[in-house]
């Protein structure tokens, strides 16, 4: 293997050279009836991002999703997604790259003032449960850390790139996931933690929703980490749970 792996609790990590998507192997070890265990890979053949869209995830990365049965609603889930980008956030800052978030899921560089970015990692959360319990929940990690951004898609960014040189990957995923096993004992404290990192709020928005685009200045999140968004044409606050989100120019 390209990384060798002796990390320390508080999460058991099943390590792979290549596998089709860690996400996969995830629902298939959850579904066992596994908790707090990580799938790790340095490749990964069909990563996979939101609504079936295509994860690039060439060896070098670090691709890893983390199966967990929280004793939480499925309402509460989406705070799961915000405190993986808290900690992959803080854990790329500790490798030099100025990593922000981006509502909801994506880990992004700064390129200017004006909300432009370049896109470091990406979440994508996974959960099979009832309405009042979630049985379990597989949060997908993917971060360009060992690449160059030249094989990725474009708008992608790199640790490599970004600071300048390699991460130490074992290091790397060990404070990733020492800081997601923190936010998540104190979900309470995920929306605050966000906030300080996020790159998306005082940023004009579309986000596009079912009912329909939705333009404004996006101004918070909510308790459940909900997006917050002044309206252009309502002037209205309006909330929206889940959708895809786009920095406009101001
Ligand atoms: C995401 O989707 O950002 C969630 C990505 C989750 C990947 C992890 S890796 C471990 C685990 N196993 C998996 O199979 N998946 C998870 P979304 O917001 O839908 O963004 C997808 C879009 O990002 C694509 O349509 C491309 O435009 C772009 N993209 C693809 N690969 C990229 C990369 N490596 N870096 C940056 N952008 C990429």
């Amino acid at each position: 293997p390209a990384v060798e792996f002796g990390l320390e609790a508080p999460f058991t990590v099943e390590y792979h050279d290549a596998v089709g998507s860690t996400n996969a192997v995830a629902r298939d070890r959850a579904t066992d009836g596994a908790a707090d265990v990580v799938v790790l890979a340095d490749e990964q053949t069909g990563g996979r991002g939101r609504l079936e869209r295509e994860w690039s995830s060439p060896a070098g990365g670090v691709w890893l999703s983390i199966v967990t049965r929280p004793a939480i609603t499925p309402a509460r889930a989406p705070l799961y997604t915000l405190a993986a980008a808290v900690a992959t956030t803080r854990a790329a800052r500790e490798a030099g790259v100025d990593a922000r978030i981006k509502w909801p899921n994506d880990v992004v560089v700064p390129v200017d003032e004006d909300g432009a970015y370049r896109k470091l990692a990406g979440i994508l959360t996974e959960m099979e449960g009832e309405t009042d319990r979630v049985e379990w929940l597989t949060v997908g990690i993917g971060v360009n850390a060992n690449l160059d951004a030249d094989g990725l898609p474009d708008g992608a960014t790199t640790i490599r790139d970004e600071a300048g040189e390699d991460v130490d990957r074992r290091v790397f995923v060990q404070r990733l996931l020492e800081e997601f096993d923190a936010v998540r004992a104190d979900l309470d404290g995920v929306v605050p933690a966000w906030r300080e990192l996020a790159l998306t709020l005082g940023q004009r928005v579309r986000v596009d929703r079912s009912s329909g685009a939705l333009v404004g200045e996006a101004v918070d999140i909510s308790d459940s980490g909900a997006l917050v968004v002044e309206s252009e044409e309502s002037g209205k606050r309006e909330t929206v749970a889940a959708g895809d989100c786009e920095h406009l120019r101001p």
